[in-house]
């Protein structure tokens, strides 16, 4: 029975002990106001750092741009994107195309995110923006042409051409097609 009584002493010694900790702070003056006013006044700004994939640059907004050589289908380069906290790759200038046109110099055809998939001919960005800048390759998109016996659904970014844009199938069929390299952005 004393020592049940001697722990409870203890314990409430203890919570008397935070309380007035807690009060002794509470009355100490918030000196990081002003701070925190300077920090809201800033613009936001994506502190996370570009890193990550095969290569990466960042153009003039600081949007990052991620190159995997991959090849993967469309679906499963999405998902590497999104693990990154991005998407597969947004371009809405042409000075983040050239910034992407760089970094794919070397890659024949690379996913960019923009797709018809909900609407034939109506291509959009992963956020469900419209496409208000392109560059489309002459005679692009063509959905496969006349006569194709599957979609082009996808789009791809040609590096070796300047950095012109494709739509192409984002998985087969026809077999063997559908699997490219791939650009996120964020
Ligand atoms: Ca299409
Ligand atoms: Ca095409």
């Amino acid at each position: 029975m004393l020592a049940r009584f001697l722990v409870g002493l203890v314990l409430a010694a203890g919570c008397g002990a935070e309380l007035t900790d807690d009060k002794k702070q509470n009355l100490v003056p918030d000196s990081g106001l002003t701070i925190d006013a300077a920090i809201d006044a800033l613009p936001p700004v994506d502190a996370r750092p570009c890193t990550g994939g095969d290569a990466r640059m960042q153009d003039p907004s600081g949007t990052c741009f991620i190159l995997f050589t991959g090849p993967k289908i469309r679906a499963d380069a999405e998902a590497d994107c999104v693990a990154l906290g991005g998407h597969l790759a947004t371009v809405k200038s042409a000075t983040s195309n050239t910034t992407v046109t760089a970094l794919v110099a070397n890659t024949p055809s690379a996913f960019l995110g923009a797709t018809d998939l909900t609407t034939e001919n109506t291509f959009l960005w992963p956020d469900g923006s419209a496409l208000t800048y392109t560059n489309w390759r002459t005679g692009e998109p063509n959905n496969g042409g006349t006569g194709a016996t599957y979609q082009e659904d996808c789009v791809v970014i040609q590096g070796m051409l300047g950095g012109v844009w494709d739509d192409r199938p984002c998985a087969p069929p026809p077999a063997g097609s559908g699997s490219y390299a791939y650009v996120c952005s964020y």
